[in-house]
């Protein structure tokens, strides 16, 4: 049975609104293309009224700033009680919106509590350093809340995208407005809903539902908005960036795409290998900035790791997300399967050889078969542009010293991985490799503890990991004479 849809609306200084121009729009289910709920679409007037609901819950005097740091993380652990509390509709949820497998979502919304009582563990940790000036003085740092947050969010993972922003930002102490994905922004709904219930002060959380060009652009360029935390394309990173320079140099964290190199070596395990590097690109029907979208094989083993690829991926259950035995579900809207197809197209037009699938299947809902290209060069489009579809692409390789060099041949850096039996190869890679993230014999491994971000233009800054809450804080140093030294 569908899961009811409770909440629809924009939400500011804790009450749900209808935007100022009674506008809404409406979502879909990928499964069928079907429209699930119309919501409230926000544009400039909204995100100025939000982000002066979050300037005011920022106010020096407000309940929130006036909360001690381990009363926010209190606040956060409640509201993982509340998400584990409705654990089963926020997953029903997830997979409603965004087509997101119900053998999957469970263990992203079980990921995304164990992340929010990380991100709740911080709030108390905070802490600035007593500083050896020179002279008369004494000196110490404060780590003080950026202030107001615009949050930007995408549509391929958005209960642990609203979690990694939202609950770093609470747990630094800033007050913030977010905007999720058009595409999903139900389950970002409910969160906030729970967090309202939860306790959070009014004005510290707002949600505008909203378009890229209104309401994201509104939020970038907002004057009283002093930090952007944004996941989404290179594209749209670029444009954030220059918006943040072209006014009041808001703070910028981005994560962005990826074209990651996934290397199997000669001596890897393959009964381990072959599971992983398919799981690594279709996952989530390869809808992820990290996904495994170069694979680069040795050419000693190529032929018999395609054999053993085309098996296991012949063998992953397409079907409706809803049924917990579907292993592979829709893409998100029909401009992405397009967009993934026309890919395929020109994988087919530039030479290399489609072995499996990368058909639609169905004329309703977008779905695509798990597709395996071999034969694939370094100067092939499926090679370089990021897809985010469920393409494998298989390229071969002779040595090490030659892998890491093509491996790093893109602008992109975020993910990488090797499967070898040797340490040495393992650590020469890890080290060479040009990446916020390289596994060794395993593969999409997360956990609020790891940090996790790009380098080169798959972004600026990280998310989770100890880490995490500097960018949302500015570092002040307070410097006090004496009138002698002692
Ligand atoms: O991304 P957009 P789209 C990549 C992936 C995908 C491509 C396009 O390759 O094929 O991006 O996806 C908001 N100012 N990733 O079109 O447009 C938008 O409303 C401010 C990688 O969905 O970047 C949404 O909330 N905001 C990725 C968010 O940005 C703007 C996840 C992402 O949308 C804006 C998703 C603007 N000018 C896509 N334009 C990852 N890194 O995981 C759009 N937005």
């Amino acid at each position: 049975m569908a899961p009811q849809i409770k909440y629809t609306k924009l939400f500011i200084d804790n009450e749900w609104v209808d935007s100022v121009s009674g506008k809404t729009f409406d979502t879909y289910t990928p499964h069928t293309g079907e429209v699930i709920a119309s919501v409230a679409e926000g544009d400039k007037a909204d995100v100025d009224l939000a982000v002066a609901a979050a300037k005011r819950a920022f106010h020096r005097n407000s309940e929130w700033r006036l909360l001690d740091a381990s009363q926010r993380g209190e606040l956060l652990r409640k509201f993982a009680d509340l998400v584990q509390r409705d654990a089963e509709y926020i997953t029903a949820l997830e997979s409603y919106n965004n087509g997101m497998t119900m053998s999957m979502a469970p263990m992203a919304i079980g990921g995304a509590i164990k992340y929010i009582t990380y991100y709740a563990s911080l709030a108390d940790k905070i802490q600035g350093t007593t500083v050896p000036s020179d002279g008369e003085v004494f000196s110490y740092t404060l780590k003080q809340p950026v202030g107001v947050c615009g949050l930007i969010l995408p549509w391929n993972a958005p209960v642990s995208m609203y979690v990694n922003k939202v609950c770093t930002a609470l747990a630094a102490g800033c007050t913030m407005v977010v905007k999720p994905a058009e595409q999903t922004p139900l389950t970002a709904l409910y969160l906030t809903a729970l967090l309202a219930e939860a306790g959070v002060p009014k004005g510290v959380v707002n949600v505008i539902n909203g378009f890229g060009e209104t309401a994201g652009v509104a939020l970038t360029h907002h004057p009283h908005v002093a930090k952007i935390s944004f996941t989404g394309s290179m594209e749209v990173g670029k444009l954030i960036q220059q918006a943040a320079g072209a006014n009041n140099l808001k703070r910028v964290t981005l994560e962005l795409g990826g074209k990651s190199p996934l290397v199997i070596m000669d001596d890897a395990d393959l009964s381990i290998a072959v599971p992983y590097a398919a799981m690594g690109v279709f996952s989530n029907q390869g809808q992820m900035c990290i996904a495994a979208s170069r694979l680069f094989v040795h050419s000693k083993i190529y032929d018999k790791f395609v054999e053993a690829a085309i098996q296991f991926a012949k063998n992953i259950k397409m079907g409706n997300p809803a049924d917990p035995t579907t292993q592979h579900g829709p893409q998100i809207d029909e401009l992405m399967m397009n967009k993934v197809l026309n890919y395929i197209q020109t994988g087919k037009k530039e030479g290399a050889k489609l072995v499996l699938g990368g058909n639609r299947v169905g004329d309703k809902g977008y779905y695509i078969e798990p597709a395996i290209f071999t034969d694939v060069t370094d100067d092939m489009t499926i090679a370089k542009e990021e897809i985010f579809g469920p393409v494998q692409s298989i390229l071969k390789f002779d040595t090490l010293e030659e892998v890491i060099d093509r491996a790093n041949a893109t602008n992109y850096g975020l993910a990488s991985g090797i499967f070898t039996s040797n340490v040495n190869t393992a650590m020469q890679f890890s080290k060479h490799i040009e990446s916020g993230v390289c596994w060794v014999n395993t593969y999409l491994h997360f956990c609020g503890q790891a940090p996790f971000g790009g380098f080169k233009e798959s972004g600026i800054g990280r998310e989770s990991g100890l880490n995490c809450v500097d960018p949302y804080l500015e570092v002040k140093t307070v410097t006090i004479a004496q009138p002698k030294k002692f």
